[in-house]
């Protein structure tokens, strides 16, 4: 909700001219939400009207619509710039707004600008909205009024929309979010690793990993950074530049004289102080990397003064999100899961490393490429993986990646490779849809692929 004290913290904003650079959810959020305050709002999109969900509704509110592609003058003749996450923060019309002096932001930094409740952010390559989900659960099954958004489908900027006053916010928060952040300061911050991903958009992988640590950048000594030092990247960046904040480690690979790691089935928290145990089992949020997800947030949790037995009643009834190493049916002795939320290589690896030993998985992947390295996972595919499927546009690119470590099939489409997985499979064996690649080169995001998955599953008969 947007209060008194707001609207005077937005004065900088009433009669400026603002420009919206994309309309998709966020870019409608934050249309609504300037054109509230007062200001004059020009929204740009390149893709015609016609194909601008709630177009009309922003006409109607004042919102001047510029559609089917961008120009120079909407761009120079603005006093702020705020962009969506997925329009390229150094596209060259940006720039050159930025060369005349043209404040550019993003809609996490206009959010952070006016958030008058503490901020649990939560970043990483792999594990976002798990974590954030859960951490928001916790909260909320605390009694606490929180509000859940960011990456996870929900633009942080809805925080201000409706009447509930809420006590806190949980964030995820992505590589694209951190890349035009100035002030944005959390007073928890996650950062569960950090593995090669969007590489097509960050240049480097030290880019990437750079702005992953920008999560961190603007926290002091009354904050809170909770980083998975088991991750090769996170520790050396760590070790290289450290923090202002108060510093909560955690892993699950060795022990720590502070902060939170496994010993046998518990995991041990030295928070406030004194040792604390959790157990690291009897969950459905299943695997190592769900046990760092969890470390994180018994972390976040333990600083927001949430009581143990809250937590572990909430862990331990989670059942995890859709599309994450979901499990859909056995049929004829073939156990099938859906991880088509596997957008990368990292989490391939966790999905095949989750498995247990043999080569037994029949897996299928692919999707579009996202620039990223796969050679990595020769050596877990080549204890874990009897058959490969490889499907979508990066189908040559996994293939070779793979080449010699198992068998590998080229299907034409999902159907097809479904239909391979199912007629090659054997009794004790494991039929795991882990793409490691993004949906959008044949379905409109991982939801609906994930969904024509299960379908397929389910449709299968005996022959
Ligand atoms: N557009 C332009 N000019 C450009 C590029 C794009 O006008 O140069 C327009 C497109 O035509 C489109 C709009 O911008 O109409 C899309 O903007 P957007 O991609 O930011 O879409 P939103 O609907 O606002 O979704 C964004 C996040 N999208 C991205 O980061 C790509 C959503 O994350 C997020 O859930 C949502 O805000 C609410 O916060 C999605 C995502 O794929 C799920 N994130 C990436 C990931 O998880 O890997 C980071
Ligand atoms: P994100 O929001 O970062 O994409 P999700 O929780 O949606 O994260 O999970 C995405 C994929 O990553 C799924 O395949 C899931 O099984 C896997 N995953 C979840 N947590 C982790 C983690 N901590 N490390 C690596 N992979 C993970």
């Amino acid at each position: 909700m947007i209060t008194m004290d707001m609207k005077e913290r937005f004065e900088g904003v009433i009669g400026k001219r603002v420009l919206v650079v994309g309309l998709g959810k966020t870019g409608f959020s934050l249309s609504r939400f300037l054109k509230r305050l007062g200001a004059e709002v020009i929204a740009t999109d390149i893709k015609p009207i016609s194909d601008i969900a709630g177009g009309e509704e922003l006409q109607c509110l004042g919102v001047t619509i510029e559609a089917g592609g961008h120009t120079v003058k909407s761009f120079l003749s603005s006093d702020l710039i705020v962009v969506s996450p997925g329009v390229e923060s150094d596209m060259p019309l940006l720039e050159e707004a930025k060369r005349k002096g043209t404040e550019v932001i993003n809609d996490i930094e206009l959010f952070s600008r006016y958030v008058d409740v503490p901020v649990f952010a939560v970043t990483g390559t792999n594990g976002k909205s798990t974590t954030t989900t859960l951490l928001a659960e916790i909260f909320k099954r605390a009694g606490r009024k929180v509000f859940m958004g960011g990456n996870i489908g929900i633009p942080a900027m809805e925080y201000f929309e409706g009447t509930v006053r809420f006590e806190l916010c949980v964030l995820e928060i992505s590589s694209f979010h951190l890349e035009l952040v100035k002030t944005f300061c959390p007073r928890v911050a996650v950062l569960l690793n950090i593995t090669e991903d969007h590489l097509y958009r960050h240049k480097s992988f030290k880019d990437y990993a750079d702005v992953k640590f920008r999560i961190f950048s603007n926290q002091g000594k009354d904050d809170y950074a909770v980083l998975n030092v088991g991750d090769p990247a996170i520790r050396e960046r760590l070790g290289r530049q450290g923090l202002k904040s108060n510093v909560i480690p955690f892993t699950t690979s060795g022990r720590l004289k502070q902060g939170l790691y496994l010993r046998g089935r518990e995991i041990v928290s030295t928070l406030g102080g004194k040792e604390d145990v959790y157990p690291a089992e009897g969950f459905y949020l299943a695997g190592v990397h769900n046990t760092e997800n969890i470390m994180a947030v018994i972390a976040a949790a333990s600083v927001a003064g949430i009581e143990k037995e809250t937590l572990c009643d909430t862990v331990k009834n989670f059942r995890g999100l859709p599309h994450r190493m979901e499990f859909v049916r056995e049929f004829s002795g073939v156990r099938y899961f859906n991880d088509s939320k596997s957008t990368n290589g990292g989490s391939l690896f966790k999905a095949l490393e989750g498995i247990g030993k043999g080569k037994r998985v029949i897996l299928i992947a692919g999707g579009k490429d996202k620039g990223g390295d796969y050679g990595f996972l020769r050596e877990i595919a080549g204890e874990k993986v009897k058959l490969l499927i490889v499907i979508g546009e990066a189908k040559k690119r996994l293939k070779d990646a793979l080449e010699g470590v198992a068998g590998a099939m080229e299907a034409e489409g999902l159907k097809e490779a479904v239909t391979l997985a199912g007629s090659m499979a054997q009794p004790g064996d494991v039929v795991l849809f882990s793409p490691a690649c993004s949906s959008f080169d044949m379905f409109r995001n991982f939801e609906e692929r994930g969904e024509a998955f299960k379908k397929l599953v389910e449709g299968l008969r005996e022959c």
